[in-house]
């Protein structure tokens, strides 16, 4: 039993629906594989205590786990292909469902978000919320368009997607090209230092703020495990010193869940072969679900 299926299967009264992409070909490091993460997450729940830090119990939270998508590690195509069929059925068996998808490398984002954007009736309000250290703004990469570094770039070029509903929070090592690219088609982010400048709570309001001035109350997250103080995520390719502590998320998560409807999230990036002895990154990265899973179901 895991903090992700105490669901049996989906029904009517499922509000969310886990799943893992175990695919990792996308990424630019050697030797590090994020395609075990999803199993490790779920595993690392089952030592974790069963309520929220708000004392919502977790058992009563309607998730379901589907399991993982089948993944060809050699065949992009496919598993773009894959990805969409796996979340159509999920859509089928429940139109309301609040997908959660772990990775996997970051860009397994993409084709999640592809797919929703045929699902979706009102897409007119949609945003799409990124969290990462990175922009992930190059156009190409040297695995091509396809990449763990292209990913933003991929999602700012689905035909829903513009400047005004696009919004990277957390940012802190990025290149000139992809800064370039951010200046020219005015791509908002918001650096990770701003947060220590003006405090959490202003920092959420800022990014709330973003969405409602194009009267956009509902956003995908994506969360880019590196957007977290390698401190307390080291078990993550890019060890970028300088972001969020787990508190600044959570209390951003719980602000932000006030007043935007989250549509759907996915948690990428955590490399199980890079942590500690003591699985903190996995275990932040399950924790920091669960907490999320639970602001999202008590302001529905
Ligand atoms: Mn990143």
């Amino acid at each position: 039993m895991t903090f992700f299926d105490f669901g049996e299967m989906i029904d009517s009264f499922t509000e969310f629906v886990f799943f893992g992409i175990p695919w990792d070909s996308l990424s630019t490091l050697e030797g590090a594989d994020s395609s075990k993460a999803p199993q490790k997450i779920r595993e690392i729940t089952k030592n974790l205590a069963l309520t929220t830090e708000m004392g919502i119990e977790i058992p009563n939270l309607r998730v379901v786990d589907v399991g993982d998508v089948r993944i060809d590690p050699l065949n992009t195509e496919t598993n773009i292909k894959e990805i969409s069929r796996f979340i159509n059925s999920i859509f089928k068996q429940n139109k309301n469902a609040i997908p959660i998808m772990v990775g996997g490398d970051h860009f397994c984002t993409y084709p999640v978000i592809k797919t929703i954007e045929y699902l979706i009736d009102d897409k007119d309000n949609v945003g799409i919320l990124i969290f990462d250290a990175h922009l992930d703004l190059y156009d190409n990469y040297d695995k091509g368009e396809y990449s763990h570094a292209t990913v933003s770039h991929r999602i700012y070029d689905l035909d829903f997607i513009s400047q005004n509903n696009l919004l990277i929070v957390g940012t802190r090592d990025i290149d000139i090209p992809e800064l370039d690219i951010a200046k020219n088609e005015h791509i908002s982010h918001l650096n990770a230092y701003l947060l220590h400048d003006i405090g959490v709570d202003s920092f959420a309001e800022k990014i709330i703020e973003f969405f409602k001035k194009t009267q956009i109350n509902s956003v995908y997250v994506s969360i880019d495990i590196d957007v977290l103080d390698p401190s307390i995520a080291p078990g993550t390719g890019y060890a970028i010193p300088g972001g969020l502590s787990y508190r600044e998320l959570w209390q951003i998560f719980r602000q932000l869940t006030k007043s935007i409807s989250i549509i759907g999230f996915d948690l990428v990036e955590v490399y199980p072969n890079l942590d500690l002895a003591n699985n903190v990154t996995s275990n932040l990265a399950a924790k920091l679900i669960i907490e999320l899973i639970s602001f999202i179901s008590t302001t529905k």
